[in-house]
């Protein structure tokens, strides 16, 4: 008998398991990956993550198709190794806070930047509109946020879980986008927004049925969920450590579309945009074409990257 190479994308990741589904069709099957396999992709933790594409045979991946991109944090704070949160992502949905909790400001520019220089497309969830509009101060944050990220390039959504608002234009967004990724912090409603979606989906019990969890308490996995009228969503755990792998200081403003867009401008190649006389950038900041919070989340950054070196 001649072995079949079946090619599907891996839908669900444990420490140690894997399933796999032909997508768009779901009929998720467990798998798992040979050592070999594993270290291949070397530099990462985990070589074989949601979203990839795998040819499998008599349960077991043999080939990981190359990726088209992939979302990435690295797997702890002083390690130059990366964890991969998902591959082939085609929408990375950031979904950000100002209250209840407050999203750091920098986590959001790490995000952003690690998108970029990865090549995932990402757009910005604002969620719990309903605690900003009662509050004044709370509603200039809120304009402000709008306008500091759709100033530098960035589409921004209004969202509420908790009175639907939002939610079916996101609903429509997705099932045409294909892959999308939810990440944020803790707490800003991520799991909340999925459910919203369709509320047949359960990211906190999962969507692999139960014949296959081997008990109750399996560690952090990912896992991708089919929304009903099309799509596929990944819910992320609080992305704790998320910051910038592998991206040389001298880039980083690279993945600054406000500050790409200028950096041509400045009378040093390469500009660290920081003390260079004639910095377009810098001229930018001063006249207030390129947001204060920005720069210096990118100075935050400089500083920080320059540590692991
Ligand atoms: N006020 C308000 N609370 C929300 C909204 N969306 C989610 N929450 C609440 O925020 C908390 C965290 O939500 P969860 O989905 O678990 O967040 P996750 O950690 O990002 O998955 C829960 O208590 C939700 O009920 C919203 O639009 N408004
Ligand atoms: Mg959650
Ligand atoms: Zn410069």
């Amino acid at each position: 008998m001649t072995k079949v190479n079946l090619k599907g994308t891996v839908v669900r990741h444990t420490g140690s398991h894997y399933f796999v589904s032909p997508l768009p069709l779901w009929n998720p099957e467990p798998v798992v990956a040979r050592g070999r396999l594993r270290l291949a992709g070397s530099g990462s933790t985990n070589p074989v993550a949601v979203g990839d594409i795998v040819e499998y045979s008599d349960g077991t991946i043999t080939a990981v198709m190359p990726r088209k991109n992939c979302v990435v944090r690295r797997s702890t704070n002083l390690s130059r190794q990366n964890h991969i949160i998902a591959a082939n992502v085609d929408c990375a949905w950031l979904v950000v806070t100002l209250a209840d909790p407050q999203t750091k400001w920098p986590f959001i520019d790490r995000f952003l930047v690690t998108c970029r220089a990865y090549d995932v497309p990402v757009r910005i969830l604002l969620n719990k509109m309903d605690l900003y509009e009662n509050d004044e101060n709370l509603m200039a944050l809120h304009d402000l946020f709008h306008s500091i990220y759709e100033g530098a390039g960035y589409t921004v959504m209004d969202l509420c879980v908790n009175d639907g608002r939002g939610i079916e234009r996101l609903r429509q967004e997705c099932r045409s986008v294909g892959l999308s990724l939810f990440s944020g912090v803790s707490g800003v409603g991520k799991s909340s927004i999925i459910k919203a979606l369709d509320p047949s989906l359960n990211p906190k019990t999962g969507g692999i049925s139960d014949k296959y969890r081997q008990g109750r308490h399996t560690t952090t996995f990912y896992e991708i969920y089919p929304l009903q009228g099309g799509g596929f969503l990944i819910d992320t755990p609080g992305i704790r450590g998320f910051g910038i792998v592998d991206i040389d200081p001298e880039e980083i403003s690279n993945y600054f579309p406000e500050m790409l867009k200028v950096s041509h401008e400045c009378r040093y190649k390469p500009c660290t945009h920081t003390h260079e006389p004639d910095c377009a950038v810098i001229r930018g900041v001063e006249e207030g074409r390129i947001s204060y919070e920005r720069y210096s989340s990118y100075l935050g950054m400089l500083d920080e990257e320059g540590k692991y070196r």
